[in-house]
């Protein structure tokens, strides 16, 4: 029996296993929502703007490992998408974006609300479709999960002319993609397998840095075991974070900008670096030609156009992080490197990264410290952009990989919202924890209402500054001040989620920090909590644009730290 291509796109989707989209309508995709009434397994969250189903599509797929799903009709929805979309490409996020099309006849010729939508996309896409008849929808459908699920993951749109979805085919779903030209590097190759062991074994002042390419490989475990076995010190990137337990006693935390000093004492210093599942992003290797002076690279990557993008690499592994690191865990010997791990300790000692000032101002790092705490280290925290994020990445520990979602390439404000909203649909039994700006929030902040229509139960921490603070920052330290654009007014954020009908309160000093985060978590439902933060905070460390990484700059004052830091003996 035929089916429309409707129905095709449907019963593919169930095919592929997806349970839930992100999506908004408009009169080029609705024959596509007429049809979904057809397939109740199918969910559908409705936004309140297309970016918001991109981001929430993101979020999903970054908490669960699956590919993400949003849908948006033609023009103005599928321009709307762009943000989303380009953010996933950056980050490597599994997602497939259905676009509504003016009918075939029509395209080419400025229809209304005709845009050409792969065209705009083609540069933050791994690839994209246009449909051309509804007897090819189950084949494209396949191989766009095919795609953006497999090798390095990333986003791939389909867009669909409005008649496509109308006309009628027979429905069969392919066992199989047929893709001769896309292949995918598994295994390294064993030459340079055993070169970099060689290296491993030889290295006096080892360093591995992990990216997120170990979270997407699913290598976390393997990578433990390497780490142990050659006693190897771990630093992370942003999206890196969780890939390694940050409690185990060779976690040295995140590197880069807003790293640690000692993570980046430590890349100044190493003699082998071992970068894995990471792309040498500026925000990580600081001035190019300082950039681990002394180190060997080996650099482990599934991407081929990664290795030697950034920085010279002695020796390039293309494959597979998972199945890289249990190949070498064969051959790597059991070392111990206890002078080089004393002195990263030391280098912990002279600057530590998690102190937070005596007194009584509401710091930003302290409300974090007290999300761990109240959170037991066991929640999905997802963040906007800015220094609330870096303040997240520093002072919240993640123990488990996909339970720190943070938008890292792009560096998307109004990210958060949307993306903790996908997280909490596809984590339902986890607590999600959204840590936003007051100016990230404001721009997505309509999502507000889907929490409510969906009854999606994020928590939400608001890290209210006044401020479009991280650009503030840059400003007071590298601008004398000169404080433009950046002052925030903000509305009542307490009234706005009230508005919504979402539970709030404000907290203006420490001692209400964790009762406030308790009776959030204790209440069912979303809620929203506004933290009246230090307006003028700086997140530091601080490398210094155009600087290499050794040349941080640190807070001011510091006080010894009494936060528990490492609990794995
Ligand atoms: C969409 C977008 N526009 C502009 C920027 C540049 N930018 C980076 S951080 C930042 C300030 C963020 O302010 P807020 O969300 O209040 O967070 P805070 O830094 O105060 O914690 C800005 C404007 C961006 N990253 N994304």
């Amino acid at each position: 029996m035929k089916k429309t291509g409707a129905q095709i796109i449907c019963e593919s989707l169930i095919a592929e296993g997806v349970e839930v989209m992100f999506g908004f309508p408009g009169g080029y995709i609705l024959p596509f929502y007429d049809t979904l009434p057809q397939y109740p397994q199918l969910r559908h969250i409705l936004v309140r703007h297309e970016q918001g189903a991109a981001h929430a599509a993101d979020g999903y797929a970054r908490a669960t490992g699956k590919v993400g799903v949003c849908v948006a009709t033609s023009g103005p929805g599928a321009t709307n998408l762009v943000t989303g979309i380009a953010n996933a490409f950056l980050d490597s996020v599994p997602m497939i974006a259905f676009t509504g099309q003016a009918a075939r006849q029509f395209i080419g010729k400025d229809a209304f609300q005709e845009i050409d939508i792969t065209g705009i996309t083609l540069p933050i896409t791994k690839h994209s479709y246009m449909a051309m008849d509804a007897a090819s929808l189950a084949a494209t459908i396949k191989e766009a999960f095919y795609i953006a699920r497999t090798g390095r993951p990333g986003p791939v749109l389909i867009d669909l002319p409005r008649d496509v979805q109308l006309d009628q085919a027979e429905f069969v779903y392919p066992e199989k993609v047929n893709l001769p030209g896309y292949k995918i590097p598994t295994r390294g190759h064993p030459t340079q397998l055993k070169h970099a062991t060689r290296l491993v074994n030889e290295a006096q002042r080892p360093l591995i840095i992990a990216g997120r390419g170990v979270i997407i490989s699913g290598g976390s475990e393997e990578l433990k075991q390497f780490a142990e076995a050659a006693q190897i010190p771990v630093v992370t990137t942003l999206l890196g974070i969780g890939c390694f337990p940050e409690n185990h006693v060779l976690s040295y935390g995140m590197a880069g900008m807003h790293g640690s000093g000692y993570a980046n004492k430590a890349l100044d210093n190493t003699d082998l670096l071992i970068a894995i599942g990471m792309r040498f992003d500026d925000r990580i290797t600081g001035k190019i030609t300082a950039f681990a002076p002394h180190a060997k690279i080996i650099h482990i990557d599934l991407d081929p156009a990664e290795i030697g993008k950034n920085i010279r690499v002695d020796v390039p592994i293309v494959g597979d992080v998972k199945a890289v690191l249990e190949a070498m865990l064969k051959m790597v010997e059991r070392r111990q490197h206890v002078a080089w791990l004393e002195q990263l300790d030391e280098w912990r000692k002279q600057h530590p990264m998690t102190d937070v000032r005596d007194g009584t101002s509401l710091l930003p790092q302290y409300v974090i410290q007290k999300l761990y705490e109240a959170t037991r280290g066991d929640a999905v925290v997802v963040t906007g952009v800015g220094q609330h994020q870096m303040w997240t990445a520093q002072h919240y520990f993640f123990h488990e990989p996909n339970n720190f979602i943070s938008s890292g390439g792009l560096g998307t404000m109004g990210f958060g919202l949307p993306a903790a909203m996908g997280a909490k649909i596809g984590r339902p039994d986890k607590t999600v924890w959204l840590v936003d700006g007051d100016g990230s929030i404001q721009m997505t902040i309509q999502e507000l209402a889907t929490l409510v229509q969906d009854d999606i139960a994020v928590k939400i921490a608001v890290m209210n500054n006044g401020f479009l603070g991280m650009v503030r920052q840059w400003q007071e330290l590298f601008y004398e001040k000169r404080y433009v654009a950046t002052p925030l007014s903000c509305p009542d954020f307490v009234k706005v989620a009230e508005a919504y009908c979402i539970a709030a309160t404000r907290v203006t000093a420490r001692e209400e920090v964790l009762p406030a985060m308790e009776q959030a978590m204790a209440h069912d439902g979303p809620f929203l909590i506004d933290f009246k933060i230090e307006p003028e905070e700086n997140v530091f460390p601080m490398v210094p644009p155009g600087a290499s990484v050794a040349e941080f700059i640190e807070a001011p004052k510091k006080e010894v730290s009494t936060w528990p830091r490492r609990s794995t003996p």
